[in-house]
């Protein structure tokens, strides 16, 4: 059920630092061709760094780790891919459709192949007005269970994040922060949270993972890295298209998996395209950073 590319599959077995990388970014959360630009580019990103990326998707029902170019352009601009989180999996394995991971199933596919880093841009989280609606990413849950390190540039603000915050805490996942005590907001380096512990070096952050995988503690661990400043957005502006965006996808009553694709394309409306650069610039840097936390940890990791 799962192919791995032969370039990864050696560095796996040779035991050099491999990436992973999500495809919902690709086929749910960006436009193409500006979509299929960014995946090429975080996997150069990723090499540049000495590391190996492996695209993570699925394709008429056969789990890709380590996607061809070919395939992450197909994953860019064809219709009907379906968004697939762990629920999704069986079904599309056993349909053998098209299925773009998300975080928790691109978590789960990175596991089994036996990657323990992966990047991408911004997790899912307990939506606002979860309270009533009980919208809460299966990514969560995740993160939880799976023994993967997670590299993002923090949760939108079309989240509650004090809320995710709780969440994470009562799961037993750690939440840190790359160089940084605050939690950062995706489109804005602060989101005025903290986050449980602040790191400071891929070696630190090596270690961490290290003492959890041996220490028998089952799950994921979140590196929360912040956008640098001169690609953030303005506050109040994001803000701003976050409580449009928002309005409208209530207005039109969307719901469930749809919700955050949708949002992600209105603030893109909203913003005349400058979520879209900030996008692209957060997960670039979020791959340098995930690409030395995964050499260091490749050193260590077997001692
Ligand atoms: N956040 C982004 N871009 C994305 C996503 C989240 O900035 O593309 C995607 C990820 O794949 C994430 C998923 O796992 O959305 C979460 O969806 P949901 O909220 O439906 O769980
Ligand atoms: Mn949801």
């Amino acid at each position: 059920m799962i192919k791995i590319n032969p370039e990864v599959k050696k560095a796996l077995e040779e035991g050099r630092a491999v990436v992973a990388l999500e495809s919902t970014i690709i086929s749910h959360g960006m436009p193409y061709p500006k979509n299929v630009k960014t995946a090429f580019e975080a996997e150069d990103v990723v090499r540049s760094h000495g590391a190996v990326p492996a695209t993570i998707g699925i394709i008429d029902g056969v789990a890709i780790v380590g996607m061809t170019h070919e395939e992450i352009e197909q994953f860019g601009k064809r219709e009907g891919i379906l968004k697939v989180s762990r629920r999704d999996l069986p079904v599309v394995f056993a349909k053998k459709l098209w299925g773009a991971t998300t975080v928790s199933a691109t978590m789960i596919l990175a596991h089994q192949a036996g990657i323990e880093v992966f990047v991408t841009g911004g997790i899912g989280g307990v939506h606002r007005g979860a309270q009533e609606t009980m919208d809460i990413s299966a990514d969560l849950q995740e993160l939880a269970k799976t023994n993967v390190t997670v590299v993002c540039a923090g949760a939108k603000a079309i989240l509650d994040l004090p809320l995710t915050l709780e969440y994470l805490e009562t799961m037993g996942v750690p939440v840190l922060g790359y160089k940084t005590e605050d939690l950062p907001a995706f489109y804005t380096s602060k989101s005025g949270l903290k986050v449980d512990y602040r790191v400071d070096s891929p070696e630190e952050m090596a270690r961490i993972i290290k003492e959890k995988r041996d220490s028998g503690l089952v799950g994921g661990i979140l590196l929360t890295n912040p956008i640098p400043e001169e690609f953030a957005m303005d506050k109040e502006v994001i803000d701003k298209a976050i409580e449009t965006a928002i309005r409208r996808m209530d207005r039109l009553g969307i719901k469930g998996k749809d919700c955050t694709p949708f949002l992600l394309k209105t603030i893109v409306e909203l913003t005349g395209g400058e979520s879209l650069e900030s996008n692209i610039r957060l997960v670039c840097n979020n791959a340098a950073v995930g690409s030395e936390v995964a050499k260091e940890y490749a050193k260590i990791k077997n001692l």
